[in-house]
């Protein structure tokens, strides 16, 4: 097991309050030993409130393998009925965690006011795979998969006391960050969407900082970033996960640095994104005064509709969108192929991203849940299992749906709405998800984009893309103009073939 070497250190069951004076890091040892009036042999010492019985012991003496706390799970040792606050948790990803965690055994609990519904309604769409009201959502998840989930409508921006209170109450040793608007189209429509986003994004996360601070420090955050936030470097310097690696060099006017440990350089592709860096920013800091813990999670585009949770029960369903908006490219191209849409490749459509499936996005968690960072530590990983060109996503998605469905696919350029690279190098390094922490991808694309087909094909679903067929091509510019763009060129699988292979 990956993480069965690690110790109470990491554990968000230790209590270090008023043991360890954090404060005093970055003075000298002689300095803290007298503020502390502590003699030579002074070692950290903490208590754990998991078990007060144990008193005060040295925090790195027991391992997960050796505390009956934790327990070997299919994902590593995860905390016994580990305490899981899911920020956004009625969303796409949200709903899937909470079901997934409950599963295995997390008392799990949720935060939503249902902003996302609200903005896909604001823009006239809705999502294609049909999801139940929360409350049916509760009701089935016990009924179905025993999973009792503790949920409270709050707005984690507006209504700071209510969450305060709900963090409280709940205690929660681990704090899922889902509850931000994920979208660049919709940050773009003009300055007050850019400013709903930011708002919603920064100041919302920053007010759970605080909440951490004071009420569960030892608790960790896993948040939401994106790889969006490092962009495409021209240069193709490889893209590492958030922080320069030790061997790391800067050179410049006959002159070395190491640049190991430090920010790597941010990129945004669109105000969402700059949302994202702030946060970053933002969580980097609490970390450095008050010695939270987070994972920052730099995830790749996610597709997909399947866990095993999810698809126990219609009303289990996860919510998918396809709309310019809040549909993302895969799932997209899926529904266009179902209803005889050319499927819209955005410019040259060589520009490359990297991507993870669903099922997989939650196992990445999952491994982050079950190995917390240390106190202070803010750690970066880059969450994707693959890295592919829109084009070659379009022929993938193209040869699937006419080979294994008998659809008559076609693609199409279309103009570009964004400002964005169509031609760059990509090296991105997603190394620590399965070095460290275990991860090994359990779906490929094909087969994800094949359950896909098989979901979306359903009458039910098709009706519903038809339905709101017109908000699939984009009219939202990053240059400010709103008109449809238009086609450039339309051509067969058989051709996009023919080219691929010149
Ligand atoms: N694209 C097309 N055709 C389409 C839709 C998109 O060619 O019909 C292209 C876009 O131009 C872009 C790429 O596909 O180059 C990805 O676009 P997307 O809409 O699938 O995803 P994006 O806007 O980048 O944002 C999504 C999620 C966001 C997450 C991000 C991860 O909405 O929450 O942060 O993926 S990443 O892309 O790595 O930044």
């Amino acid at each position: 097991m990956h993480n069965k070497d690690c110790t109470c250190w990491n554990c968000p069951a230790i209590d270090l309050a008023g043991k360890v004076d954090f404060r005093a890091c970055g003075q000298s040892v002689e300095d803290f030993r007298k503020k502390m009036g502590l003699d030579e042999s002074y070692q950290v010492m903490a208590e754990c409130k998991r078990r007060p019985e144990l008193g005060l012991f040295d925090p790195m003496s027991i391992t997960y393998e050796e505390c009956p706390q934790w327990e070997k799970s299919h994902y590593g040792y995860l905390l016994k009925n580990m305490r899981v606050m899911i920020l956004g948790v009625d969303g796409y990803l949200g709903w899937s965690l909470v079901l997934w965690l409950g599963s295995l055994g997390c008392q799990v609990s949720g935060v939503d006011n249902y902003n996302r519904r609200d903005w896909v309604k604001e823009r006239g769409a809705h999502t294609v795979v049909p999801i139940s009201r929360m409350s049916e959502r509760l009701k089935a998840s016990k009924e179905i998969l025993d999973v009792e989930i503790n949920f409270r409508q709050i707005d984690i921006l507006n209504e700071r006391d209510r969450l305060r209170e709900f963090i409280d109450e709940v205690k929660p040793e681990a704090i899922i960050h889902y509850g931000e608007c994920p979208s660049a189209p919709y940050s773009m429509i003009d300055l007050n969407h850019a400013t709903l986003v930011q708002q919603n994004n920064v100041l919302g996360t920053l007010g759970v900082l605080f909440m951490m601070r004071d009420i569960v420090p030892e608790s960790s955050m896993i948040k939401l970033g994106t790889m969006g936030e490092y962009g495409t470097p021209l240069t193709g310097r490889p893209i590492f996960e958030g922080i320069f690696p030790a061997d790391a060099v800067l050179k410049w006017d006959n002159r070395e640095w190491s640049m190991g440990g430090e920010l790597t350089p941010r990129d945004p592709v669109s105000f969402y994104h700059v949302s994202k860096v702030q946060d970053t920013y933002n969580v980097v800091e609490a970390c450095k005064y008050w010695w939270l813990r987070s994972y920052d999670v730099m995830q790749g585009v996610i597709y997909g509709v399947h866990t095993d949770h999810v698809a126990a029960d219609p009303r289990l369903r996860t919510r998918l969108d396809i709309d310019e908006w809040f549909g993302t490219v895969i799932n997209r191209f899926v529904a266009q192929a179902i209803i005889g849409l050319p499927l819209t490749l955005y410019g040259s459509g060589e520009q490359i991203r990297g991507f993870i499936a669903l099922q997989d996005a939650m196992q990445c968690m999952t491994r982050l849940i079950g190995y917390p960072p240390e106190p202070g530590e803010y750690s970066v990983v880059n969450q994707m299992s693959g890295f592919y060109s829109v084009r070659v996503l379009a022929r993938t998605v193209a040869k699937i749906g006419k080979e294994e469905f008998k659809l008559p696919v076609k693609i199409q350029r279309v103009e570009n709405p964004r400002v964005e690279s169509e031609r760059h190098p990509f090296e991105p390094i997603y190394e620590k998800l399965s070095r460290k922490y275990g991860f090994k991808p359990s779906i490929t694309l094909e087969e994800e984009i094949y359950n896909m087909f098989h979901l979306l094909t359903n009458p039910e679903i098709k009706k519903r893309i038809e339905e709101k067929k017109h908000h699939i091509i984009p009219k939202t510019w990053w240059s400010g103009e709103k008109r449809r763009v238009d086609t450039l060129e339309i051509y067969d699988l058989e051709k996009e073939i023919e080219e691929s292979e010149k």
